[in-house]
């Protein structure tokens, strides 16, 4: 069973995690230093213990790859898993001028007026990003987030790394590398991010014809972020594969502080009593090959058939 790791650090968490307060305010249980090995021949890890919407995966791994940090191309592929970051910001500016939205995360879980206010008032702001340029453009971005870094990383001296474009070509050209990195933590762009960057580093490794990823993520929301992640670092290595003519080898995925959040003690708990199903197989459009070429319709999981998706609140 291809998502056996993941379902094993869950309850190792629930087992064995610390409890432990965190930024947010929610609360957790987690675990320090922690790794999951998937062998992406053997099916697509995609979880099938509950159902997870590989069309967000894949549209959110496309916005990385255009190297795009405003969220409007989210909204255009009904993507609002960055919502949230992106209206903290409006709210906190000097341009907001609407109801009162502190804290909005804790607030609309605890008081259901405030949390229909709340919708609105989300929606309000989602619209604008979509219609009006000049609002989207302040306030759609999220800062130097992971589009910026992976594709235009800035240097001292005023130009940009194309970190994707190269760790592909070093693929290709010296294959036994052990430089095949690309970083999207730089410590500069930290304080004015919206969120730093959760998947921080990741490198890549071929033997036998087959491309392996490592992934070190710094920190874990195991119920909703870690599936989405294992996904599309699965579907990043399938992409680099295809494009260097290699098959597909192992994701490794590192984790350090992986935690459940209190809030999700009972999502999880109801997850893990589920038989997982076989795992999908991942289906490229054949004709394609270069991974800046990919669109939406290019990218399918095959025999897909999970148990029901599991609702949860976002810590924010
Ligand atoms: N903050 C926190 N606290 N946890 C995260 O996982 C997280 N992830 C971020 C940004 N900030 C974060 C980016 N990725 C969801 C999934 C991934 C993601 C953000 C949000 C999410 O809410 N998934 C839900 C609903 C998806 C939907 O809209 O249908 C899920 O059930 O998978
Ligand atoms: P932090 O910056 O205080 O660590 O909060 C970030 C939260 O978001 C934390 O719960 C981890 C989670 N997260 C993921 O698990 N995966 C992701 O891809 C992202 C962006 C965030």
């Amino acid at each position: 069973i291809v998502e056996t790791p993941y379902l094993q650090l869950a309850r190792d968490i629930l087992e064995k995690g610390h409890p432990k307060n965190d930024r947010t305010g929610t609360g957790t249980r987690s675990l320090f230093g922690y790794q999951m090995r998937f062998d992406l021949s053997k099916g697509f890890p995609l979880l099938t213990t509950k159902k997870v919407a590989f069309g967000l995966v894949k549209s959110e791994l496309l916005w990385f790859l255009r190297g795009d940090t405003n969220i409007r191309y989210l909204l255009q592929h009904n993507n609002h898993i960055w919502d949230e970051w992106a209206f903290k910001r409006w709210v906190e500016s000097k341009d907001y001028s609407g109801p009162d939205m502190q804290d909005f995360g804790h607030r609309a879980l605890l008081d259901s007026a405030f949390a229909a206010e709340y919708q609105k008032q989300k929606n309000f702001f989602c619209e604008q990003v979509l219609n009006n340029d000049d609002f989207a453009s302040k306030y759609g971005e999220l800062g130097d987030v992971y589009g910026a870094q992976w594709r235009h990383w800035k240097t001292r001296d005023g130009k940009t790394i194309d970190q994707i474009q190269n760790v592909i070509t070093n693929i290709q050209e010296k294959p036994d590398s052990r430089r095949l990195i690309v970083t999207a933590w730089n410590p500069e762009d930290v304080p004015a991010s919206a969120l730093p960057p959760c998947h921080t580093i990741f490198q890549f490794y071929v033997a036998n014809g087959k491309l392996s990823c490592q992934l070190y993520q710094r920190s874990a929301d195991v119920f909703l972020g870690v599936p989405f992640n294992i996904a599309s670092y699965a579907l990043l290595t399938h992409l680099i594969a295809r494009q260097t003519g290699l098959e597909v080898g192992e994701f490794v995925h590192t984790l350090g502080d992986a935690h459940i959040y209190n809030n999700h003690f009972e999502q999880i708990k109801k997850q893990l009593a589920r038989d997982a199903k076989d795992a999908p197989k991942l289906w490229l459009n054949p004709s394609k090959k270069n991974i800046f070429d990919f669109e939406m319709e290019d990218i399918k999981v095959l025999g897909y058939e999970p148990h029901p998706g599991i609702k949860a609140p976002v810590a924010v």
